[in-house]
Formats: C-alpha cells, sequence, structure tokens
C-alpha cells in the first residue's frame, strides 16, 4: 500500500516532514539581526539534509501566554528569510502566521503554502489566501493564545474539531479557495488539556472523513512534556511515538524539531507499509 496525497500541485508518496524554524527573537537569542538571518538558514539547511520536505518559518510566537507581535517585527523577521531559503534550497516554505499581510508578502518572496492556526479567521486572511491561490492548513484553536490553556472545555473533542474544520473548509471553498488546496489540522495543544490531545491523537483517523490531507503538530508539546515531567528539550523518543501513532492512522504532514529523527521513524515506517 502507497500512500498518495497532495499539497497542491505537489504529489507525496509518503510521509512528508515540515521542519519547524521560528524566527522569534527569543529563539536565536542575540541582538543582531544579521546574525539571526544566518543563523536560520544554517538551521534551515540542516533540517533539510536530515529529510525536511517543508520549511515552516514563524516569525509570530503562538505558545500560550506569548505577547501579541506587530506586523512590521513580523513581516521584518520572515520576508528576506523566505527568498534567501527560496534562492539557497529546493524545498518548499510554508509561513505560519495567521496576518492576512505577512501572509500576501511571504507568498510574493516565495512562500509555497499558507500555514495558519487562527483557519484563515482574522481579519482578510480568507479574501487573501483565495487570491493567493497556494494551499493552506487549517487548524483548529478553541480560544485565543493567550487564555486558550484557561479551562479549556468540550463536550466530545474529536467531533468538535472535526466540525469546526469541516465549517472552516466550506467558508474556505466559499471564498475560491480550491479544495484540493486545503489541509486540515486538530491543532494539538491549542485550547486542549492533556486528556483532550490524547482522545484526539488516539481517535486521529477520524479525521480522514473531510477527505484531505492531515498535518500533526505535537513536537516538543505538553502533552509530553506533562506527561513525562520533562522539559521539552527531552521528549524526543515521546515527539517520534508520538508521529507514529499518527502516520499508523495515516497522516501525512508532520511538523517537527527533530527532523533527523522523525525521517529515521517515517523510513522504517513506510518500508513497513510498502511491504504489506
Ligand atoms: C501546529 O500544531 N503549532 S506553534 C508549545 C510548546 C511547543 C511547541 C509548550 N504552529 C502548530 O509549536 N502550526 C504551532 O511547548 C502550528 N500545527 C500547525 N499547523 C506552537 C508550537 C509549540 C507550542
Amino acid at each position: 500500500m502507497t500512500v498518495s496525497f497532495n499539497i497542491g500541485p505537489h504529489q507525496f508518496q509518503r510521509p512528508v516532514i515540515m521542519g519547524i524554524l521560528n524566527v522569534t527573537p527569543d529563539s536565536f537569542s542575540d541582538g543582531g539581526k544579521f546574525v539571526v538571518h544566518d543563523k536560520a538558514l544554517q538551521h534551515a539547511e540542516a533540517m533539510l539534509e536530515q529529510g525536511a520536505d517543508i520549511i515552516d518559518i514563524g516569525g509570530e510566537s503562538t505558545r500560550p501566554g506569548a505577547p501579541e507581535v506587530s506586523l512590521e517585527d513580523e513581516l521584518a523577521r520572515i520576508v528576506d528569510l523566505i527568498s534567501a531559503i527560496k534562492q539557497r534550497f529546493s524545498c518548499l516554505v510554508s509561513i505560519d502566521t495567521s496576518k492576512a499581510e505577512v501572509m500576501r508578502q511571504a507568498v510574493q518572496n516565495g512562500a509555497d503554502i499558507i500555514n495558519d492556526v487562527c483557519a484563515l479567521t482574522k481579519p482578510n486572511a480568507l479574501e487573501v489566501a483565495a487570491q493567493l491561490a497556494v494551499p493552506v492548513c487549517l487548524m483548529h484553536m478553541q480560544g485565543q493564545p493567550r487564555t486558550m490553556q484557561n479551562n479549556p472545555l468540550y463536550g466530545d473533542v474529536v467531533s468538535e474539531v472535526i466540525d469546526f474544520l469541516k465549517s472552516r473548509v466550506e467558508s474556505c471553498v466559499a471564498a475560491g479557495v480550491k479544495r484540493s488546496n486545503i489541509i486540515v489540522d486538530p491543532g494539538f495543544g491549542f485550547g486542549k488539556t492533556l486528556q483532550h490531545n490524547y482522545q484526539l491523537l488516539a481517535r486521529l483517523a477520524e479525521c480522514h472523513q473531510l477527505q484531505l490531507p492531515i498535518l500533526a503538530g505535537m513536537s516538543r508539546k505538553s502533552m509530553f512534556g506533562k506527561l513525562l515531567n520533562r522539559p521539552a528539550s527531552d521528549l524526543l523518543a515521546a515527539n517520534v511515538a508520538g508521529v507514529m501513532i499518527a502516520a499508523e492512522q495515516g497522516a501525512q504532514i508532520f511538523r517537527v524539531h527533530d527532523v533527523q529523527a522523525t525521517a529515521d521513524a517515517l523510513n522504517v515506517f513506510s518500508m513497513v507499509q510498502t511491504s504489506k
């Protein structure tokens, strides 16, 4: 059995790795802008050598409690970096943003995919994404990043996540986004308790009723850190376990920090798939 799926015009026969490249000031901690840019390029290159297919660039921190970033700061962090990556490497670039203007400038500078944790709900995002006509990842979140972890509540988390994604897919299609350009993501850690995250992981396959590629982003999140009582830097085996459990249920895209370990595990997974 060979998994085949498309991200817009790009076809894949195997699971896809999206390597995380954070360009928030706390991620490459130093004063100078050029140093940050240089380190980000080196990190992108390393992830590509390790097997990443997509580099996901984020200039806006969406961690719980993180301060909001201004449009100017976000643009300054990502625009030149996207051009530089697209110039040097042959890879896909996604832009992790919720702001319409960042989406526009990112795509104008070569970004291939929009990755929006707000699922195109911010002002103009839907219209701009439709106009840009690139693939978009729609993620589920309950609440807003700053407060989403204060007592998240669901009846059935899995069906509520699926219903939300269905409704966003319909809004996107109505606004002119092609269905073949849509990826869905249950949004691990975004307005969810430990139990909610594990129910979603256990029943991830139910998301296939949307009949769209599924992206899973669990890397270094508190669903592992809290369970194991370990810092984010010490969760490699747990992260890879999460990826395998999602892959076994047919998830196609994995957003991770640890590309090499994820690529090794997914290569073993794919070999087993092709041996069935
Ligand atoms: C995602 O799931 N997540 S940014 C808190 C952490 C560690 C990591 C407490 N962008 C996703 O990675 N895009 C982010 O430790 C995303 N799916 C998609 N599509 C949050 C993040 C993180 C947060």
